[in-house]
């Protein structure tokens, strides 16, 4: 009688081990961050050659009749030409945010969407105007110049 408690204490352990090793493979499935690491690379040897800038820029639209783009948390004036990201907060479904000037013409957010969008834009050196095309006319509307 005092052997079935230590055989169902074996059993336990051959359990658990087997739990164990099925945790594992899940695992084995997460090697896509590779590409990411390279991108990483790549902008830190554009930055350091002191070659085209690049960098974050942050749009706005709504929920009033407001738009505006920030770089740096600061009112977007003067942004050096380069590759940005540029994320746009729509924050209502009468307005959309697009973006006009050299190179680019690329309607980011639509009227009838609400959210966060992201795309990657290349800026040239000129004047850019970013607008809410319904409202444009009542000023909705502003620019900053890329050097
Ligand atoms: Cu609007």
């Amino acid at each position: 009688m005092g052997r079935t408690p230590t055989i169902a204490l074996l059993a336990a352990i051959a359990l658990g081990l087997g739990v164990s090793a099925c945790g594992g493979d899940d695992e084995s499935g997460a090697g896509e961050t590779t590409t990411e690491s390279t991108t990483t690379t790549e902008s830190t040897t554009t930055t350091e050659s002191g070659g085209a800038a690049s960098g974050e820029l942050e749009g706005e639209t709504g929920p009033g009749f407001e738009i505006e783009v920030k770089q740096n948390g600061e009112d977007a004036e003067s942004v050096k030409a380069g590759t940005y990201t540029l994320k746009v907060e729509d924050k209502s479904d009468m307005h959309n945010f697009h973006l006009i000037g050299p190179g680019v013409d690329e309607e980011v957010t639509t009227v009838s969407f609400v959210g966060d969008k992201t795309v990657t834009v290349t800026l040239q050196p000129g004047t850019y105007t970013y607008q809410c095309d319904p409202h444009a006319a009542q000023g909705m509307k502003g620019t900053f110049e890329v050097t």
